[in-house]
This record gives C-alpha cells, sequence and structure tokens, in this order.
C-alpha cells in the first residue's frame, strides 16, 4: 500500500490525530478486528479537527482572499450583502473539501502505519533493507521513508498557502464572472516539480516564506476590489534576515539540520520572541500543536513532566494544568526552559527541578496526578529502524523501566513515543487486563510521533474519573 504525502506549510501545518483503545490481552497481531472500528475513528477525528479548527481556518483564508469585505459590506445594501453570504458559503465548501482531501490521506497513512506497527519486532536498519532490496532489483518495493522524500520534494501540495495559490480564473468562478475574461489555461495548485537538491530548493523556494514571523501575515496578492480583480503583483525578491540568525552548528550541517529551522514555527509559534534550543532540542522538542493537544488530555491539577528538555510540552502543561514540575538532567536546557516559558507567561507555574529522572523517581515525595514521559530516543536515527523497541533502544531505561518509576509517584501516565514504536510493546506497557490509549499525532500527512496514555484518569472512555482523580474538565478526560 502507498502512502500519500500533502502539506499545507511549514509554518502552519494542520494537525490531525487519530486514537484508539487497546486492551493488554494479546501479545502479538492486532489486538482486535480493526477495521470495523475505521469508520468510527475517522468520523470523530475529522469532527474533531474541523471543530478544533475549521472555523479559524475558514475565517483566516477569507481575511486573506478578500480584505475589502469588511468595508464593502458596511457600506452597501442587502442584495450585496447576499451576494457575499453566498461567496462565503463558497468559500467553506471549497476549503472544507481541500482540507478534507488533506485529512483522507492522513487517514490512510494512518490505517497503513497502525497495521504496521503490530509486526513483529524488526529492528533492522532500513537503509540495510534497502540496499537488500537494491541488489535484489525490486525497485517497485522501496521502503517507505525514500519514496517519501522523492514524493514530497518533487511534488509539494501547499494545499494551506492561499491566497498565492489561487489563480485569477478561480476568483472569477467565485465571483460568478465568465472564465474567459480570467487567464488562459489551466491553473493547477498542484506546483511544478523542481529538480534541486532538497536544500537547494528549501533555500531558494522558501526563502522568501521562511521570512515570515508568526505575526506577520503574507501580503495578499490578489483582492476584489469594488468588484474588480487586482492583477497579481510579481513578488517582490527579498532578503532573507532569517537565515542569519540560524545557530552556527545548524549552518554548518545544513544538510541534516535545516528542515528543522524551517518548522520552527510549528515547534514554536511565538520563535521569533527569542525561543533557545540547543542542537539536541532542535530535533527533540514536541511541536506546539502536538504538546497542546497532550496538554488538553492530560489536564490535571499537578503534573511531573520528567524529561522537560527545553520546555515544549511544559510551557503547554503550564496552560491547562495548576502546577507543573519539570525535571531534566541537563541544567542549560532547564535554563532555556525557564527562559521559553517567561516568553510563553507560564514561567511562575513551572518549578524546574535540575536532576536525573532514575534518581528523583524513588527518592521524591511529591504525588504528581500525571507522569510524563518524552525520554530521548537516539537522535533522528531512530526513524531508519523498521520497528522501535521502546525496551531495548529508548533512553535512558527502557519503557518498562520508566512505567515502572512513574507507577511509583502516580496512577496516570503518559509517554511520547517514536512513530515506529512497537505497538505490542505499547500496549504491553498497560498491565494485564488494563486499557491504554494511543494517538498517532499528523502534522498535514505526516505522522510525526505518537502518544500513549494510561490510567483510569486519563483514558477517554473510562465512565467517570473518580474524585481526586485528574481533572476531568476541558478536553481533559471526557
Ligand atoms: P523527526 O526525527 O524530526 O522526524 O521527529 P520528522 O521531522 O517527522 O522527520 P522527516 O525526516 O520524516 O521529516 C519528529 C518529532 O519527534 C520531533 O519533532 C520531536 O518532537 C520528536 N522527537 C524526535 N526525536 C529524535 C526525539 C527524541 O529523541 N526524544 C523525544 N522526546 N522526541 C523526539
Ligand atoms: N519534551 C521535551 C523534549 C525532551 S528531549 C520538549 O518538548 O522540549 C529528552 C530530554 O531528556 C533531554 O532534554 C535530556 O536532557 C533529558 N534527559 C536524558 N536523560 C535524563 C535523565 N536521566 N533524567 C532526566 N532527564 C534526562
Amino acid at each position: 500500500m502507498n502512502t500519500h504525502y500533502l502539506t499545507s506549510s511549514h509554518t502552519n501545518p494542520q494537525f490531525y490525530i487519530f486514537t484508539q483503545l487497546f486492551e493488554a490481552r494479546h501479545t502479538d497481531g492486532p489486538p482486535f478486528d480493526l477495521s470495523s472500528t475505521w469508520t468510527s475513528i475517522q468520523e470523530e477525528s475529522w469532527l474533531d479537527f474541523w471543530q478544533r479548527e475549521g472555523h479559524q481556518l475558514l475565517e483566516e483564508k477569507w481575511n486573506k482572499r478578500f480584505p475589502e469585505f469588511k468595508e464593502i459590506v458596511d457600506v452597501r445594501d442587502e442584495a450585496e450583502k447576499i451576494y457575499w453570504q453566498a461567496l462565503w458559503e463558497e468559500h467553506a465548501k471549497d476549503l472544507g473539501a481541500r482540507f478534507w482531501h488533506i485529512f483522507s490521506c492522513a487517514f490512510e497513512n494512518y490505517q497503513h502505519e497502525l497495521l504496521k506497527s503490530f509486526g513483529s519486532i524488526n529492528t533492522e536498519d532500513l537503509e540495510e533493507i534497502e540496499q537488500e532490496l537494491v541488489q535484489l532489483d525490486v525497485s517497485g518495493n522501496q521502503p517507505r521513508y525514500k519514496r517519501k522524500k522523492k514524493i514530497d520534494v518533487k511534488e509539494p501540495y501547499l494545499a494551506n498557502d492561499d491566497p498565492e495559490d489561487i489563480e485569477e480564473e478561480e476568483q472569477r468562478r467565485l465571483l460568478g464572472l465568465p472564465a474567459a475574461f480570467g487567464a488562459q489555461g489551466s491553473h493547477s495548485i498542484r506546483r511544478k516539480p523542481k529538480a534541486e537538491s532538497v536544500v537547494e530548493q528549501y533555500f531558494s523556494s522558501y526563502g522568501d516564506s521562511d521570512n515570515m514571523t508568526s505575526e506577520e501575515e503574507p501580503e495578499p496578492l490578489h483582492g476584489v476590489q469594488s468588484g474588480f480583480i487586482k492583477k497579481k503583483k510579481p513578488k517582490k525578491k527579498k532578503p532573507n534576515p532569517s537565515v542569519d540568525q540560524m545557530p552556527d552548528f545548524m549552518k554548518e550541517n545544513k544538510s541534516k539540520l535545516f528542515k528543522y529551522w524551517l518548522k520552527r514555527f510549528s515547534l514554536f509559534s511565538r520563535f521569533d520572541m527569542g525561543i533557545r534550543l540547543d542542537r539536541e532540542s532542535w530535533f527533540s522538542v514536541t511541536p506546539e500543536k502536538i504538546a497542546k493537544q497532550t496538554a488538553r488530555r492530560v489536564a490535571c491539577d499537578v503534573i511531573l513532566d520528567a524529561f522537560c528538555g527545553c520546555g515544549g510540552n511544559a510551557i503547554q502543561f503550564a496552560l491547562t494544568c495548576g502546577r507543573v514540575i519539570a525535571v531534566d538532567i541537563d541544567a542549560e536546557k532547564l535554563a532555556m526552559a525557564k527562559h521559553n516559558a517567561t516568553i510563553y507567561g507560564v514561567a511562575d507555574k513551572i518549578e524546574f527541578i535540575h536532576a536525573d529522572f532514575l534518581q528523583f523517581a524513588p527518592s521524591t515525595r511529591l504525588r504528581p496526578d500525571v507522569v510524563f514521559f518524552s525520554p530521548p530516543w537516539g537522535g533522528p536515527s531512530y526513524q531508519k529502524l523498521a520497528t522501535f523497541d521502546i525496551e531495548e533502544s529508548l533512553l535512558p531505561v527502557g519503557a518498562s523501566h520508566l512505567m515502572q518509576l512513574g507507577r511509583r509517584l502516580a496512577d496516570n501516565v503518559s509517554f511520547f513515543l517514536p512513530r515506529n514504536a512497537s505497538m505490542s510493546q505499547v500496549i504491553a506497557l498497560s498491565g494485564v487486563g488494563q486499557q491504554c490509549e494511543v494517538e498517532h499525532n499528523y502534522l498535514d500527512t505526516r505522522l510525526v510521533a505518537l502518544t500513549a496514555y494510561f490510567g483510569s484518569g486519563l483514558i477517554k472512555t473510562q465512565p467517570c474519573a473518580a474524585e481526586g482523580d485528574v481533572n476531568t474538565s476541558e478536553n481533559g478526560v471526557d
């Protein structure tokens, strides 16, 4: 089965989650007939996404497409308002269809990834497997990660990049004007393939948009003024000062690390307010939309973030929980986390503790409501493994050992894990007869990582958390 990759934008990819409840009864293979649950997962996930982000997306895109809208509505008559209403409905339908398209691809990839994750543990290196396949000349059967890069680089489908991608013809269609007055030829939002290398392509084609700060909006290229369509202005080539702000270690190793620079606003929406990250944190920090979702799910009074790093999760926990205990073995990272938390105005809700969690857990008297683990996975090379063995490859110790330490402190435990983690091992962490819930976190159609939840206070389908358990308000525990 093929996987499909569609992206919206580097700075603001759409976030989809697919969740599934598992019971620790089976050791090998899918625990039940997954095929019967696909439809409900798809429906719930789409509703969750559209309720969470749909309205804002529609408004943002509308304001970019038709910046004059407000003024026009203020001055024109009832007929004009009806006209704009029809245009809005068209806009909503059009955008809804676009995002549904990306969502469907993400969902198809989810089905594929989930079934694959139940395979027996195979810790072989994908590159080695690929070498063998090349030698065997079975090129049609390449491993996923290679094919993914190829498709993504050559045919990025920038579904979220309007108004630049909405051509004049499309505007005419939306306005109900004859297409013959529009631009000649067909305009597709699928961009032309380029023959450059990944890094060259990023530098040349994303250079300008990379300049965009989280506050800045791209200048609209089209607009409607009193019923007339403005011609598309040629884009001005701007210098790219943001590349100067790039850390030196990233400049030195552009081919490997540059992609993280492009994602910086996806990691922290307030990146340009002075976020600090060290080398390891660039590839370890949890992207903000995912961290936000986890924080909604674990909302409680006191949470312990056992591997705080530069604060990607801790900051979001501080926004949904009463208090955050943030532990890390690296004092420099903790200092950066504190600084980053100040940028989000939550430093005073986080207690930063410089400690080795393995020593800290058995000795502390703290009893948080939830313990969250986002341990090191051994660097970006985790992706090369066909299956990530969470008992053998997580650092500093295996997942069961961490679970044991976590359960000393709280019943409710959550893990942030590699996307290729062995699902059987994840489920086994629940303990015999117990349940866990696993979220697959997608940014656009790319599976970024998994979040697993354990404990009666965190699992959604449990009736009601008992008093003293995790707070069930907001989206914490339904
Ligand atoms: P990634 O390796 O950057 O994959 O990890 P990506 O960007 O999907 O790679 P691509 O080549 O497919 O484009 C994705 C995410 O996993 C990161 O943004 C981090 O949130 C998380 N992550 C990655 N690593 C190596 C670690 C780690 O060691 N520990 C933790 N806690 N999270 C990690
Ligand atoms: N969730 C974080 C990233 C965590 S990366 C974020 O979103 O920013 C993993 C972190 O675990 C690193 O910061 C590393 O310093 C820390 N770490 C590694 N071993 C540790 C240990 N034994 N005790 C506490 N922290 C540890």
